[in-house]
């Protein structure tokens, strides 16, 4: 970040401030580890912080200390709408572009004048914000709200609660500290904040081992589904309404199985088709090892995109027709996945 927009926000910052933090759609770990994060260290300087997120988020995070403060705009659109246009600041993280967060809450922010501060690691930002940190090479986004608060020298306001946001958006970002954005500096952060009385052993046990027994029986079932296509070291599974009803589907249950495709020895290149009856559309997850770029083949052929390793699409013709697509798209492909 431009040490000017440093300056420039930790003027804005210097008196209190009403600042709405939005994650976006589908939060997941980090987008909100990070919202929360911040929430909890504007909280420290007498702002009136408060994360509004588009939709709600799963179970799984509901742990986590301030979630119970967070509005949920699907649920209470007036009063956030209200909320929205009474904010100084608006800070959006985990997200660069306004679409992310959903067609109506996308109108709200596009029709305010409002600063806008944007924080995350995804490719190609818009230019919605006035102050953008934005950084790809970097595994979270919680990650870049310690490098934020260290930035605007405010390092010793992290305590236990805003250094477990941060841990748990960096825990699940990277996979348990397995993808390619995990670095030394990743470690060293995370070395400092269990110095601080972080409870890493226990977050992860909060975060991965709460499944249901239905939740276990769909992933079962999801892992009969995978299909491998070996000469293009790819793997796929599918997961229909019919079977996510059969398993009674929660929001949040499907988290993290398309990783299981990846686990397969020789596999760099893998997804997970989940059809979602009511939407009337095909949402994929797209796995990668190496230098093959999902955010590229999800961009390209399933309007979706996301990171080089990891990215998400849709697809609104049928289940079958999918698949098909992706098999002969994956058949084409003149640069088969490798590592690196
Ligand atoms: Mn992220």
């Amino acid at each position: 970040m431009k040490i000017q927009d440093i300056q420039a926000i930790q003027l804005l910052l210097a008196t209190p401030k009403k600042i709405a933090i939005i994650p976006h759609r589908g939060p997941d770990g980090d987008a909100m580890g990070s919202t929360l994060a911040l929430y909890h260290f504007l909280l420290k300087f007498n702002h009136e912080p408060i994360v509004i997120a588009p939709n709600d988020f799963p179970d799984f995070l509901a742990w986590l200390p301030g979630s119970e403060t967070v509005k949920i705009f699907e649920k209470d659109k007036q009063n956030c709408t209200r909320i929205l246009n009474d904010a100084d600041l608006i800070f959006t993280l985990d997200f660069n572009a306004l679409h992310r967060v959903g067609d109506e809450m996308e109108k709200v922010l596009a029709s305010l004048t409002k600063t806008f501060i944007m924080i995350d690691h995804h490719q190609k930002p818009d230019d919605y914000a006035a102050y953008v940190y934005s950084d790809t090479s970097i595994g979270s986004t919680c990650e870049m709200i310690f490098n934020f608060i260290t930035l605007l020298d405010k390092k010793e306001a992290i305590n236990i609660e805003i250094g477990t946001c941060i841990y748990t958006g960096i825990l699940t970002d990277s996979g348990s500290f397995k993808f390619p954005g995990t670095t030394g500096n990743t470690h060293r952060i995370v070395a400092e904040l269990i110095d601080l009385g972080v409870p890493n052993t226990q977050i992860p046990n909060l975060l991965f081992d709460n499944s249901s027994y239905s939740r276990l029986q769909l992933l079962g079932r999801a892992l009969q589904n995978m299909k491998i296509l070996e000469v293009h070291k790819a793997s796929y599974t599918t997961l229909t309404q019919e079977e996510l009803d059969t398993f009674n589907y929660i929001k949040g249950d499907t988290e993290g199985i398309v990783n299981y495709g990846l686990s397969i020895k020789g596999i760099h290149l893998t997804a997970i088709f989940i059809e979602n009856k009511e939407e009337k559309i095909i949402k994929i997850s797209f796995r990668s090892q190496g230098g093959f770029d999902v955010n590229q083949f999800a961009r390209d052929h399933f309007n979706g995109g996301g990171h080089r390793n990891a990215a998400g699409g849709k697809s609104d013709v049928s289940m079958q027709e999918t698949i098909k697509k992706f098999e002969s798209i994956v058949s084409q492909l003149n640069k088969i996945p490798h590592e690196n």
